[in-house]
Order: C-alpha cells, then structure tokens, then sequence
C-alpha cells in the first residue's frame, strides 16, 4: 500500500458560514472520506451541520468547472489559464480604453467573505484598474448594520459580540438563530443552545418576528410584527425608556452623545401611532420596555429580519440605541467588543476608496460598493462609465437580489461577463468566461479580519484537506494575474507587480516553489503585527501547535471605548441623517398596501440551505422543496384556496407559480416563500440540461424602491398578490 492511501486526519474549520465550525476532514488518496464535528476544537463545533457535513459533495460535484472555459455560440470549451487570462485583460483593457475603468465592473458575494486573500487581491485589482463600478452583497443583506457601525461607532467593522452566556434577557429581533446560527457580523458558536440554556436557569428570551419561526416557538414571548416596521417598534420602546426615566444614567451622559435629540425625537411620537405601524398591541409593547430597560443584564440582537426593508437601518440603529442607553454595551449579558488578535477596523481604515456617485442614481457607495438594484441600470444605459464587461466573484445576485429578471437581462448585454465559481448557475448563464474556483476544502486560509467577530479571542488556521483539481486556481491568483496582463499596478502599488513577477522568477529558477510570494506572506504580517497575548506577539509555530484551533485567553470586558472610531470617542446615539429618516417616516401616514398586492412577502430558510447555492446536493434537501408559499388559513379561506392548490403569486414586477401550504405559521396578510430556490446549474462541460431546484422568490422583488440610507431593497417584505390557478 502506498502511504497516501492511509486515511488520514485534517482538523480545519468550515467556511460556508461564520459559525466557523471546526471539523475533522479523513482523506483517502485526496479525496474527502468523512466530515465530522472536530469535538476537540475549544470554541467552534457545536453548530455543525449536515452543509458542512456534505461540503465534499461539492467538490466532487458531477457538473464541476474543471478548467477554464470559454463561450462558444451556445456551448462552453476548455481553454488554458494562459489563454484565458489573456483573452480577459485584452478585452477589459479595451472597454477601459474605449470610455474608462468603470466600464469594467465586479459583483462580489457572500463566500467572497470566507477568503481573505480573495477579498484583499480582489479589491487589489479594482484599485489597479480604478474602477468605481463595485457592487457587493452588503447592499441585499448588511449594510444597514455597516452605516449604522460608521455611524455610531466610526467604523463600519464595529460589530458588537454577544455574551450571551450572561444574559438575563435576549430581545431578539428578524433572527432565527434556531435555523440560521448566531452568526451575522458576528458569531457565537452553539448560540442558540447557550440562549436556551440561560432560559433554563430563568432568562427570558423574546423574538419578534412575523413568522412563528423554530426560535420563536421557545420563546418566553413572540411578537408578530408586520414586515418592514421593526422600527416604529423600537422607537415606541425608546420612548418609554426615556419618557420613563428608566435609561442608563452614567452611560446616557458617558459613553454617548446625543441622548438629548434622541428625547426629542421621541417626544413627538405617539405609541399608539406606533403600535399601530408595527400592528402590536401597546400595553405590549410597554411592558416588553419596561422588562428590557430593568433587566439586569439584556441585549437586543438584530440580523437580516430588520435590514432587508425600505426602512431596515432606521430600525437596525434603533436596535442600537437599545443597548446603549440601557447600558448594555461592554457590560457582562450585553454586547461587547473583542478585539481578537488582529485589529480589523485599524487593517480596514487602511483601505481607502476614494468616493462616488453612481452616474445615474447620483448616490454614494456604502461600505465601498454600490447597490445591486442599481447594476441592471449601469449596464443597459449608454454614455460615459456604462459597464460593458463584469466579473461576478463568489456570487449569484439574479438569485439573491432584487428583480433577477432585469438583472439577467442585463447581463445578456454585456461585451464580457467573466465567472468565478465551481458550477455554472443561473446568474452566470450568459457568461463568456467560467473560471473553476478552489473550495475551502483545498485552500489554507487564517481568515484574520473575522477575528473580532467571534465571542472570544480565537484563532484557527483553516488548514486545507485536499488539493484542488490541477485546472483550479483560488481568486487572489486570478486576480494577481489580470493585473499583471492588463499592465496595471496591483493596489495602485507601484512596484508590487513587479515584486511578485521577481519572486515567481526567482522561484522557478531555483527550483525553490516557497521563494514564490503568496498570501501566506500576509498571513504572517498579520501576526508579526497583531495582538499580543501574555506579553508576546502570536508565532506561526504557535498556530500549527494548535490544529485543533486556539482560545488566545478569556473574553474580557472594557475594549469597548478603546476601540470606538468617533472623533470625541463617544457613540452617536442620535446620527443627524438617522433622525430626519425617523421624523420622515413619522409624518408619512402608516404604510398600506398598493390595491391588487395585498398581502407581504417574508422570507425563511432552511438548517441544511446556504442562500442560493447548496440547493442540488444530494441528501440535503427533500424532493419538491423551494416550491411552496406559505399562507395563513384565514387568507387562504378568503381567496378561496386549499392546501397544496397551484396558485400564482404576483408583484408590480413579476409572477411565478407555487404551491400553497396552509400554515398558522405567518401571521395573517404575510405569506412565505424560501429564499434562495430557483437557481438552475447548468452542465457546461457535458452540455446536459440544465437541472432546475425551486422557484426564485426574489423575482417578486422591485429594484427600484431602496432605504436611502443603506440602499437595500424590499426583499423581505415587498407587496404581493396570491390567486389559485388552474
Ligand atoms: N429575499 C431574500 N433574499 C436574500 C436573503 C434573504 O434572506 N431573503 N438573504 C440574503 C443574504 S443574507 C445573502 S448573504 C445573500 C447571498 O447572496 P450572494 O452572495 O450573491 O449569493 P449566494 O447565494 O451566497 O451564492 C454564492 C455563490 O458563490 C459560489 N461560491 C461558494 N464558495 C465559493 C468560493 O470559495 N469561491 C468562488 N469563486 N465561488 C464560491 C457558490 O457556488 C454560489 O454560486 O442573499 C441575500 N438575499
Ligand atoms: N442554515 C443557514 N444558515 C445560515 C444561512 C443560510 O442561508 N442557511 N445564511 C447565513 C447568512 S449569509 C446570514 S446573513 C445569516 C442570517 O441570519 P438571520 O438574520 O438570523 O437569518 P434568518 O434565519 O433568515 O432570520 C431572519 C428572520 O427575520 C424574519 N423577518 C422577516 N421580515 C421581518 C421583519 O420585518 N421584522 C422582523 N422582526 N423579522 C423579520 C424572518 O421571518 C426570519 O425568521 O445566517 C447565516 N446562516
Ligand atoms: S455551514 Fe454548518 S458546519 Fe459549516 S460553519 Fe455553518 S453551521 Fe457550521
Ligand atoms: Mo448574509
């Protein structure tokens, strides 16, 4: 027996979520045998799940992008990396050459996140090229949590942990960490488990959600708050605590500026006028404040729930203002701050991009991109700065973004669309290019800007399992390599392309593959100039003696001020812009639905799905899923409907059919349909048709409606119409 053909043992962590679970991979001859829960690991297994559990599936999944491949009519062909890369720098030099760099334009991802070298070498070749066309993820997900960060704290970054196992009382809003782990710019790992566990010793959990959702069955209270109005909710709880007198003296005058405009605002608004817009009763509402404010130790928690809506940073900064004037932030039970072994808002102050205004819309970038429902637009619409190539890294925005069908639509358009991706699915159709990306599975990674989101200070190199198929090559190559062929300066670097071509040279001459530079380098920056623990920076040796992964020390309190970003290091409690959108949406009369939509459209998703891409693996999901709406019995008993009936579900914007599923689930005048089904995988390498997995909701969503604060679109609460069809 050769020795390869032992099984062996890696212990590395899963990147398909920030729960960043560890995990034992056994390999046999490089192929992944089992994945199991690294019991060992001291901080992360405790949500492992069966995506992680099949994540080989993924690697070894039959419609696979081996090698580069390249349009044809209507079929796909292998090409060499060399003449791909080549083919791609000409053609994006010449869009660049015919207007200017921003008619080059990227989209980057979820997963993009779960790479550093891909997130850093990325961006690398945007500041090379100089294009302002960014569009990112944040946009249909994070940024209100990104505007209110910069806002508040000074620092988009400034992501706040939970100390749950302290917490007496947990708000939870537009989070279904039952489901979903908790983990969104940050992670507890085995959140929910330790929640319930406080509750077993007597706290008391309290979800607000429109949907009776598996979190909200174990709370101690579930309020059904209509869609899209968590925020006159939380105001309506701010004025009691300030009408009431029941703040956080010390940290009310201390820690925050702005309490005497927050009084004010409050002043003027009417609980009952509230409570009518969020549709919640207001002696309930009163008392949920009451409890909150004289909790011993509390914190509200909010997530994607409360940002996906026209009014999602109004009610995510709400969420804020919450915790810090009842003293909640950087006090055991409450929100804190770690600052893990590297400082990520210091790391991200570095980057520097220079600001814009989108040519059509006139707004500004958030957190470094623009929005995704403004893309469509950018590309369809001639003049100066159209983009006419793209490159979608680690993504599929017909899917997870608003109205799909115009964003397909527009892709079709394109001089150049070039995919970064292991398969081919439905928002790279119309690409020209298929680049085969390496998994998490086959590539090391420290992950370091993630650092100060976990619960405590915690490090694990994610060591890689296999090797990636020969024809594979992780992003920050790809990257590194248009920029050398297009002739532009890595970074704006001068000097930096040249750099890496000299080491690659130095490499091959001396037969010496480590002479080569590769992220790797960075990594080791990253420590020699990280955090110090116990009076001495990290080694790399002390990385590799802890495959398991590395608890640094003990979660600790008071880094909270130190790592605030504001000029006069104070939290902004009440940020002009925030406030003028709240007394704006006081004065508007409450939100009807349009005639013909009267129902709202919510969102829900599954253990075992992982957005729009974990859909076809084998074993994860039952047949027929990502096909059902979900409808309260009093809506279906007056449109006439029974369970499983086909019906049509219909928007301003678009229509598709479903089958309806009678649920006390949503709350009546709400229906559900998962996110992220209705993305084809299509065969380029065998030419099979494509196989097709559920319905894409989001082709319900119009693009056009965004909060102007953060840009996001309706996607979790836009107006529909239901009627039966056949
Ligand atoms: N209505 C509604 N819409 C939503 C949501 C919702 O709850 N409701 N959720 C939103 C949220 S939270 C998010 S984060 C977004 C997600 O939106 P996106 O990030 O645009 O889409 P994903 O579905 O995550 O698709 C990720 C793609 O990256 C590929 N991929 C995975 N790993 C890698 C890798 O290492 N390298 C490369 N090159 N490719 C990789 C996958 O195969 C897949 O094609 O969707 C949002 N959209
Ligand atoms: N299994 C699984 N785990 C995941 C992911 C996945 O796709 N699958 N995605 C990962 C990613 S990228 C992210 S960002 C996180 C997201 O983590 P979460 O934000 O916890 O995501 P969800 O489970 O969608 O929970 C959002 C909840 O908000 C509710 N909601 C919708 N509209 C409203 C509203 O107007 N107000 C309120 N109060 N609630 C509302 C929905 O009904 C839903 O129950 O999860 C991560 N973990
Ligand atoms: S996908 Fe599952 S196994 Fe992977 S990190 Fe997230 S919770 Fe853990
Ligand atoms: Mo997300």
């Amino acid at each position: 027996m050769s020795p390869e053909s032992d099984p062996r043992t890696v212990h590395t962590f899963c990147r398909y979520c920030l729960a960043s679970c560890g995990v034992d991979v056994t390999v046999q001859n490089n192929r992944v045998v089992k994945i199991s829960a690294d019991k060992q690991n001291p901080h992360t297994w405790h949500d492992f799940c069966a995506k992680g559990r099949t994540a080989g599936r993924l690697v070894e999944h039959p419609r696979r992008i081996l090698n580069p491949m390249r349009r044809v009519g209507e079929s796909y062909v292998e090409a060499t990396w060399e003449e791909a890369i080549a083919d791609i720098a000409a053609r994006m030099n010449a869009v660049i050459d015919a207007d200017c760099p921003d008619a080059v334009g990227v989209y980057y991802g979820n997963p993009s996140g779960f790479s550093s070298s891909n997130i850093i070498f990325m961006n690398g070749w945007l500041d090379a090229i100089g294009t302002h066309s960014r569009y990112f993820v944040g946009s249909i997900d994070q940024n209100a949590m990104h505007v209110v960060a910069a806002a508040m704290y000074g620092s988009i970054l400034m992501a706040p942990v939970s100390d749950i196992d302290n917490c007496d009382y947990f708000l939870l809003i537009g989070t279904n960490p039952a489901v979903s782990a908790w983990n969104w710019l940050e992670t507890v790992p085995g959140g929910w488990r330790r929640a319930l566990a406080r509750q077993g010793q007597g706290a008391t959990i309290v979800v607000v959600d429109p949907l009776l959702t598996e979190s909200a069955e174990k709370a101690d209270r579930h309020l059904a708050v209509r869609p899209g109005q968590d925020w006159a909710l939380l105001l309506a709880m701010v004025k009691v605590i300030l009408d009431e007198g029941l703040e956080h003296r010390q940290d009310c005058a201390e820690l925050a500026t702005g309490v005497a405009e927050l009084r004010t605002l409050v002043a003027d608004a009417d609980i009952n006028d509230l409570a009518r817009r969020c549709d919640l009763d207001s002696a309930q509402i009163v008392d949920v404040a009451r409890e909150f404010a004289s909790a011993e130790r509390a914190m509200v928690v909010t997530r994607t729930g409360v940002s996906m809506h026209l009014t999602g940073t109004v009610a995510e900064w709400l969420g804020h203002v919450l915790n810090v004037i009842t003293g909640r932030m950087d006090r055991p039970g409450g929100r804190r701050y770690e600052p893990g072994y590297v400082d990520a808002i210091r790391m991200s102050g570095m980057v520097k991009t220079s600001p814009h205004r989108n040519r059509l819309s006139g707004r500004e970038m958030v957190a470094g991109a623009h929005a995704l429902s403004e893309l469509p637009d950018e590309i369809t619409t001639p003049g100066p700065g159209q983009i006419r190539a793209m490159l979608i890294n680690c993504g599929n925005p017909v899917v997870s973004g608003p109205d799909g069908a115009r964003l397909d639509e527009a892709l079709s358009q394109l001089d150049l669309l070039v995919v970064i991706d292991f398969v081919q699915r439905e928002s790279h159709r119309h690409a020209h290019w298929l680049l085969p990306a390496v998994h998490w599975l086959e590539r090391d990674d420290l992950l370091a800007f993630t650092s100060n989101m976990h619960d405590e200070p915690y490090l694990q190199y994610g060591a890689k399992a296999v090797e990636p198929p020969p024809g594979a090559r992780q992003e920050w190559r790809i990257f590194v390599d248009l920029a050398i062929a297009m002739g532009k300066p890595l970074f704006r670097a001068k000097g930096f392309n040249s750099f890496i071509t000299a080491t690659r040279r130095a490499a091959a001459l001396t037969g010496t593959p480590r002479l080569e530079f590769t992220p790797h380098w960075i990594d080791r920056l990253v420590l020699a100039t990280g955090r110090k623990f116990n009076g001495r920076r990290i080694r790399w040796r002390d990385v590799l003696a802890h495959p398991h992964g590395w608890v640094l020390g003990p979660r600790e309190f008071g880094h909270f001020k130190e790592a605030l970003r504001t000029p006069d290091k104070k939290v902004h409690v009440a940020p002009p812009e925030f406030v003028a959108r709240t007394t704006e949406l006081l004065a508007e009369p409450p939100v009807e639905a349009p005639a013909g939509y009267p129902f709202q459209l919510a969102n829900r998703r599954h253990r075992h799905s992982m957005n729009s891409w974990l859909n076809e693996i084998p074993g994860l999901h039952p047949a027929g899923k990502g096909t059902e709406v979900l409808i309260h019995p009093e809506d279906a008993a007056a449109l006439g409907i029974s369970n499983g009936d086909r019906v049509s579900v219909f928007s301003a914007v678009g229509a598709i059919d479903l089958d309806a599923a009678l649920s006390e689930r949503p709350r009546p005048g709400v229906v559900i349909i998962d996110h992220g089904w209705g993305s084809r995988v299509f065969d380029p390498r065998g030419g099979a048709a494509p196989e097709s997995f559920g319905v894409n909701r989001n082709l319900l969503v119009d693009g056009g409606p965004v909060d102007p604060l953060s840009q996001t679109s309706a996607l979790n609460s836009s107006y529909v119409g239901v009627r039966r069809v056949g």
